[in-house]
């Protein structure tokens, strides 16, 4: 087989079976995809992710890109490039489009389905894709320039770049130093290093917009002091197109990475020679963070999807491999020259399997059924209805669940990855001859960058619980409950509904324990420093129950369509999800109690080690 194997048969049970988003096709906002449509695009991404996609995967990581510093230029390998615009000629990007810059109407359920396809397959062609999402973002927020070079982005394929972080300010974006002056001819000149800057460099289009953090003099310290400016790598004649000079911003180090080595992770200089580095207000106002984070929130959940994705990636040739790797015998053969089994035979790479595989389903159904409620809230302002209760509400949802996507999501992969896919293949894990050692190496920034695990958690609580007032979170937890009081199943899931509920139990239990810590807050201010030793527990905790209620829900959509006549696959397809749900059930779920035990016994012990004492 070769490196990747999209889940397709999964994909389209989300879309078309399970999610409310098979209501949508053909309909409102998404009328241009009925369904038909829909599962031609997914054909056709697969085809494309399978094959030229996932062509170059491994040669790009051998044959990284050249940087020459002598120009500051970089040389993709050629093969990469193929596998670019392979994805360039279908146009794919348009998925991620409005319609009136000539998106294709998808909903988002299925764009990043779509996506996800080509995440697994070679994930840095979709993100040197990013001009065209970035471009959209521009557009929406710009003056009539800048919406004028967001269509200019679009129609010659640029590139584009979010730049926030410097050597000293990394998940602490407000310690940013970099500098902007105004011009008097309403410009701005951009003064500063900016370090670890995706894609902004490469041989893949002639220009490249930067999206530039930048604090204006005089402004404020932290976040809210900054303010957002365009700025291209060529300046643009924006009547015609054609490129002017070169803009003073250059990249000055390309790093050396552990993997995802194809990604140009570059050292980004502004300002620093007798050029300037100009660039543009976004919007002509000063709303810098805000506006970044518009492109954050969509790279989030890039970020997330791509973990999943490579879990997917790996938990299929850990299948393939164990269905073909002869070794040991039953265990419960007795003589010493009892014939050989396939390592599927043995319970303990049973178990594994599983574990991969309830992860890799459950956590797909985790990050479409996030995307579902972007479709709530596209389909509501197509309607004029924005502005009302179910819109709002689907807005927060997107907004809680985003950080599990991201956070949980790359966590959970990444630690399977490495204990679970790669362990499968034993000492073959290790060698280069199979791909999983680069899902590993590539894999492991999904937890780093776009904001760390502990940023993700931090996030959960502060700004979608508590600042949320706990509208969104209460309202999913009364959808786990309805879930748990359903009849549904005819009784087949009884032990995981109870289950469920334990887990429901034990993730209120640790928010109640957070809560009385931050009350406690107001009297002891140190008690802070118990509530912030349980966000990432929270955080994975809330991951966990959310993806476990995903797939009860699932099996229930399984056993109705077992009910009726499937076909001999089909049916293989809905007993794999029963069983999945059941093992995440009885297996993953119940060590949500050991956590809140942690999380209601959390003292400040922790905080008191002196440092000299680690
Ligand atoms: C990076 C890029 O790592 C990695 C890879 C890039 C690759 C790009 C590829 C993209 C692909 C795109 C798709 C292409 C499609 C192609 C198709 C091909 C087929 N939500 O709490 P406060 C705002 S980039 C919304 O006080 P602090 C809000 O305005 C580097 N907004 O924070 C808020 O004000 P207010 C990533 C939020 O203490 C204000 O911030 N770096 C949110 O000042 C201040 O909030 C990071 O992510 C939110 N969740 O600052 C940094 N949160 O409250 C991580 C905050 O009034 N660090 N705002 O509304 C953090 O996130 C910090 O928590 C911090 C703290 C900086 C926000
Ligand atoms: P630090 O912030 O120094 O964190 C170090 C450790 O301390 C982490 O474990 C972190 O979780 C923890 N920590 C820090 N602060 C806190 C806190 N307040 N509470 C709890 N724990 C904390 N940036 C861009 O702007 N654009 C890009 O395109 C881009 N692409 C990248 C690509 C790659 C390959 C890499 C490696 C990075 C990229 N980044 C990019 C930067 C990336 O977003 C940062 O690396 C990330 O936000 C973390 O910042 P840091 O590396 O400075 O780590």
């Amino acid at each position: 087989m070769g490196h990747y194997t999209a889940n397709l048969r999964d994909l389209e049970f989300n879309l078309f079976e399970f999610l409310d988003t098979k209501d949508r096709f053909g309909t409102g906002p998404f009328e241009q995809m009925d369904a038909g449509t829909a599962r031609g695009v997914l054909a056709e991404v697969r085809r494309l992710a399978e094959g030229p996609v996932a062509a170059s995967f491994a040669d790009a990581d051998r044959n990284p890109p050249v940087f020459d510093p002598a120009t500051h230029s970089v040389t993709l390998p050629e093969s990469f490039r193929r596998s670019v615009r392979a994805v360039e000629d279908g146009e794919w990007y348009r998925l991620d489009l409005p319609e009136h810059l000539g998106g294709f109407g998808a909903p988002h359920a299925l764009t990043w389905a779509a996506f996800e396809m080509i995440l697994g397959a070679n994930p840095a062609v979709f993100m040197y894709g990013s001009g065209a999402a970035f471009a959209a973002i521009l557009h929406e927020l710009g003056t009539p320039g800048q919406k004028r070079l967001a269509e200019l982005m679009l129609e010659r394929r640029w590139g584009a770049t979010m730049v926030l972080t410097e050597p000293d300010a990394g998940s602490d974006v407000g310690a940013g130093t970099t500098r902007a002056v105004q011009q008097p001819d309403g410009s701005w000149h951009v003064t500063g290093v900016k370090r670890f800057i995706t894609s902004a460099e490469h041989d893949l289009s002639d220009n490249i917009v930067h999206l530039v953090l930048a604090r204006p003099r005089g402004a404020r310290a932290g976040t809210k002091g900054l303010s957002l400016f365009v700025v291209p790598k060529f300046h643009v004649d924006l009547a015609t197109g054609a490129l002017g000079e070169r803009n003073g911003v250059y990249v000055t180090n390309l790093e050396e990475k552990m993997g995802l080595k194809v990604s140009t992770t570059c050292e980004l200089t502004f300002g620093a020679g007798p050029v300037p580095a100009r660039g543009w207000l976004v919007g002509e106002v000063h709303d810098g963070i805000a506006q970044m984070f518009r492109v954050i929130e969509h790279a989030r959940m890039f970020v997330g999807t791509k973990a999943i994705a490579t879990l997917s990636a790996g938990y299929q040739q850990a299948l393939a491999y164990a269905k073909e790797r002869v070794q040991g015998a039953d265990l419960t053969t007795t003589s010493k020259d009892a014939p050989r089994v396939t390592i599927t035979h043995h319970p303990d790479v049973r178990r594994s399997l599983m574990l991969q595989k309830a992860h890799a389903e459950g956590m797909r159904a985790l990050y479409l059924y996030a995307a579902s409620f972007r479709d709530r809230v596209t389909a509501a302002e197509v309607a004029g209805t924005a502005d009302g209760e179910e819109a709002r509400l689907a807005a927060r949802v997107n907004d809680l669940l985003l950080p599990v996507v991201k956070g949980y999501g790359s966590e959970r992969a990444t630690q399977l990855l490495t204990s679970e896919s790669l362990q499968c293949l034993g000492g073959s894990g290790y060698l280069r001859d199979h791909p999983i050692e680069q899902y590993v190496r590539d894999s492991k920034i999904d937890t780093l960058y776009e904001g760390t695990t502990a940023i993700q958690g931090q996030d959960l609580f502060f700004r979608k619980v508590v600042k949320d007032g706990g509208v969104a979170l209460t309202w999913l937890a009364g959808q786990v409950q309805a879930t748990i009081d359903a009849e549904a199943g005819n009784g087949r899931l009884k032990e995981e509904r109870a289950l469920l509920a334990t887990a429901l139990a034990d993730v209120q239990g640790i928010l109640t324990a957070m809560f009385g810590h931050l009350t406690a807050a107001q009297e002891d201010v140190t008690s802070l420093y118990r509530v912030a030793q349980n966000t990432t527990r929270l955080l994975m905790a809330v991951g966990d129950l959310v993806t476990g209620w995903l797939l009860v829900r699932q099996s229930e959509v399984a056993l109705t369509a077992l009910a009726g006549e499937v076909a001999e696959r089909d049916r293989s397809f809905y007993e794999g999800k029963l069983a999945a749900t059941r093992f995440f059930c009885t297996q993953v779920l119940p060590r949500l109690s050991a956590e809140r035990a942690v999380a209601e016994a959390t003292d400040n012990a922790l905080m008191e080690v002196p440092e000299a004492a680690f």
